[in-house]
């Protein structure tokens, strides 16, 4: 029999109803993230909302989705990493109900800062090695468009990745569309631009270039527009400025090789050794950074959590659209063909007994 339905079983399926929105966070090509708030908890999360009718574009794109579900389930215990506590669909949307990063996206702070000295860079490039290794090893993930905007921060200003597989899911989305010009791709490796064959090492190059984006405030290719970066990322030599050490140019040349092959990253698990043994981290203890237990470099001002103060005003003050309940819907209607079947998910009690973050309140 199923358990009792209602606030005191924690293992229920959710739905939308069990939610309150209160801002919008960001809208990305393929969905809007949303602050909400449980309300049998108050706990507060980012809900990420995808339109079934636009991920319904190829066959093999719904069956990747259905998987997603498994690759964040499996993902939900590394620190740096953003947790998935619950997942749900309407007839509508496919919702995830994931931890709150509360510190607001890296490079916002970036912006403020307009470069970080070479040891604020290197706590951020190792605990994202760790996020980054951690899913290829274990998970076999390959980001492919690891961006600014995967990297927040939490509460207390630890790293925290986000779309972790999704992006693959969405990029393959908007690959034979006129989506694809739109997102970024200043930190996309050559190889994937040219639509080769890309692996892990794909992620080296990302992660180097969002390395040399931290210590000079701007990635390392540039150009006035898409076809422009793209056509530089493949064909323009690498340019460190002057006031870079001698670690970073170092680490910087050899994780921003075109060749993939040559890369910093092709060669695991040797290559991830010579990435934590370079003198540019020589101030890691990687140990205690695993345990989170390095301080950040820098504390996310925080007044009132609900007020997303973190997040880009463009996003935070825009309305938020009603959502469509289950109840818009003739009752017990079941989805077509069960399409995205399997997507719902709750986390582990002892995740749900921790997690989320609590406003005083609850
Ligand atoms: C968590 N917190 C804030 C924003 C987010 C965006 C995408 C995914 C997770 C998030």
């Amino acid at each position: 029999m199923e358990p009792l339905e209602g606030g005191l079983n924690p293992k229920r399926k959710m739905t939308s109803d069990d939610f309150d929105s209160l801002r919008c966070l960001g809208k990305g090509t393929y969905g809007t993230v949303v602050l909400v708030k449980q309300r049998s908890t108050g706990r507060l999360y980012a809900q990420k909302q995808f339109k079934k009718a636009s991920l319904v574009v190829h066959k093999k794109l719904v069956e990747q989705t259905k998987t997603e579900r498994q690759i964040l389930e499996s993902v939900n215990r590394h620190p740096f990493v953003v947790k998935l506590f619950y997942a749900f669909q309407d007839q509508e949307k496919l919702y995830l109900i994931l931890e709150y990063g509360q510190g607001g996206e890296l490079f916002t702070h970036l912006n403020t800062e307009k470069m970080f000295s070479e040891s604020v860079a290197a706590f951020y490039m190792a605990e994202m090695l760790l996020a980054i290794s951690h899913l290829h090893q274990t998970l076999g993930v390959i980001y492919r468009d690891l961006k600014p905007e995967n990297c927040l921060l939490d509460a207390d200003g630890h790293l925290l990745l986000t779309d972790f597989g999704l992006s693959k899911v969405a990029v393959d989305q908007s690959e034979d569309s006129c989506n694809s010009i739109l997102g970024t791709v200043e930190y996309m490796a050559p190889e994937v631009i040219q639509g080769k064959k890309y692996g892990k090492a794909a992620d080296w190059w990302s992660f180097g270039a969002l390395a040399y984006d931290l210590m000079t405030g701007n990635p390392p290719f540039r150009g006035g527009n898409h076809a422009k970066i793209q056509e530089n990322i493949i064909k323009q030599k690498l340019v460190l400025p002057y006031y870079l050490s001698m670690d970073a140019k170092d680490i910087l040349t050899r994780l921003l090789r075109k060749d993939p092959g040559k890369r910093l990253g092709a060669v695991m698990p040797k290559d991830l050794q010579t990435l934590k043994n370079h003198r540019f981290f020589r101030k890691i203890d990687w140990k205690k950074l695993a345990a989170r237990e390095v301080e950040p470099p820098i504390q996310p001002m925080i007044t009132d959590p609900e007020l997303a103060e973190n997040f880009a005003p463009e996003f935070t003050e825009l309305s938020l659209s009603p959502t469509v309940t289950s109840r818009d819907f003739w009752p017990g209607s079941p989805t077509k063909d069960d399409m995205f079947g399997g997507f719902s998910f709750v986390a582990s009690s002892s995740l749900l007994e921790s997690g989320g973050y609590l406003t005083s309140r609850s």
